[in-house]
């Protein structure tokens, strides 16, 4: 059996493709709605970047004049912990604040948190082997066996014997000079099957091997043309600009490079089990008897399928034969399948660029 594809993310309001399923991980990091960021206010770090309520009811990333002074954000004197910086090149945001294993770090309120992680780690994944229990139906066909004018089965056939039921006495002319006889294989007619099972994954969930948040401000106003309101970093964060998607080089000025990864996207699975039950095989034996009535012991006992020839010689032309199946078809199932598929890859990279 296998398992499941899986995605998993941080809820920070970013739709996640072919969430099959989602694994919950512990979140490390605040997630204030954005708009509702004072409801979390207060619980800092000691951090010059984590005030980001201002004194007196000014909240400052959320774009409003929360205390009715008239002044929004940046321009809010109260909004100690923010600052107007040189707006970003074309195509970033920031700056913000970033941290990078820095579990437990909070974003100042109204912040909007995007949170991941640096590369997945290549967590074990192993399956259950794969098992197959016996074998089950099928059928088998009638044998034949081939009459011989000689004894040791040589190319001189007399005639071939095929029984129309088993456990029947079928009586036959024989020749004169019949003296060996020959038993075909028993067919399987039709093929039997073994239930599968094991194949189960046993899998380590999938981690990043570094935590990271970027406390995204983009709502923050308040400061002049060209400039942008952005909470100050500080011990416990790295002032840096970001972009969606895995952009290849920094812009000058901020070229310490890390790509976030919002989510990890686990398709690993085990390949379904099968058990292939084509070695099974049917078997018998046909009794020949030099009496019409299959009276008495037989005179000759041909094993099907094991390429031995047996005596029979008679001068009687009135004899007979019985095909006597054994319980079938026989034999045991190979097993195959099980083997780990799938990976584990990162999702929706943010590329950081921060302050060299
Ligand atoms: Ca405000
Ligand atoms: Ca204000």
């Amino acid at each position: 059996m296998g398992r499941r594809a899986c995605s998993v993310g941080f809820s920070i309001g970013i739709a996640l493709s072919s969430a099959a399923c989602t694994y919950d991980f512990d979140e490390p990091f605040s997630k204030p709605a954005p708009g509702a960021g004072g409801a979390t206010g207060g619980s800092t770090t000691g951090t010059s970047a984590s005030g980001g309520g201002g004194h007196g009811g000014e909240q400052c990333a959320n774009g409003a004049d929360d205390d009715g002074d008239g002044l929004a954000d940046c321009a809010d004197p109260d909004c100690v912990d923010f600052e107007c910086v040189a707006a970003p090149p074309l195509g970033w945001s920031g700056p913000s604040p970033f941290a990078l294993r820095q579990d437990g770090a909070q974003c100042p309120p109204d912040a909007m948190p995007i949170a991941g992680g640096t590369m997945p780690i290549a967590a074990d994944a192993s399956c259950a082997p794969c098992a197959c229990d016996a074998l089950m139906g099928g059928a088998c066909g009638m044998p034949t066996t081939d009459m011989y004018m000689n004894s040791f089965c040589g190319n001189r056939l007399y005639t071939t014997l095929t029984p129309s039921q088993p456990n029947q006495c079928e009586p036959f002319i024989a020749a004169d000079a019949t003296s060996g006889a020959l038993g075909a294989d028993v067919p399987v007619t039709a093929p039997p099957s073994c239930a599968a099972s094991g194949g189960a994954l046993d899998a380590q969930p999938p981690a990043f091997a570094a935590s990271a948040v970027v406390c995204a401000t983009a709502l923050a106003t308040g400061c002049d043309p060209g400039q942008v309101c952005v909470a100050k970093a500080g011990s416990s964060f790295a002032a840096c600009i970001y972009q969606d998607g895995d952009v290849a080089a920094c812009p000058r000025g901020y070229g310490q490079r890390t790509v976030v990864y919002q989510g990890l996207d686990d398709t690993r699975a085990c390949s379904a089990c099968a058990c292939d039950a084509s070695s099974a095989t049917c078997s018998g034996t046909t009794n020949l008897y030099s009496n019409s009535a299959c009276f008495g012991g037989p005179d000759g006992v041909v094993v099907h399928g094991s390429g031995l020839c047996v005596p029979f010689s008679t001068q009687k032309s009135q004899v007979a034969f019985e095909y006597v199946p054994d319980p079938g078809p026989q034999g045991s199932c190979v097993a195959s399948g099980g083997q780990v598929t799938g990976t584990v890859d990162p999702l929706d990279p943010v590329t950081v660029c921060c302050a060299d």
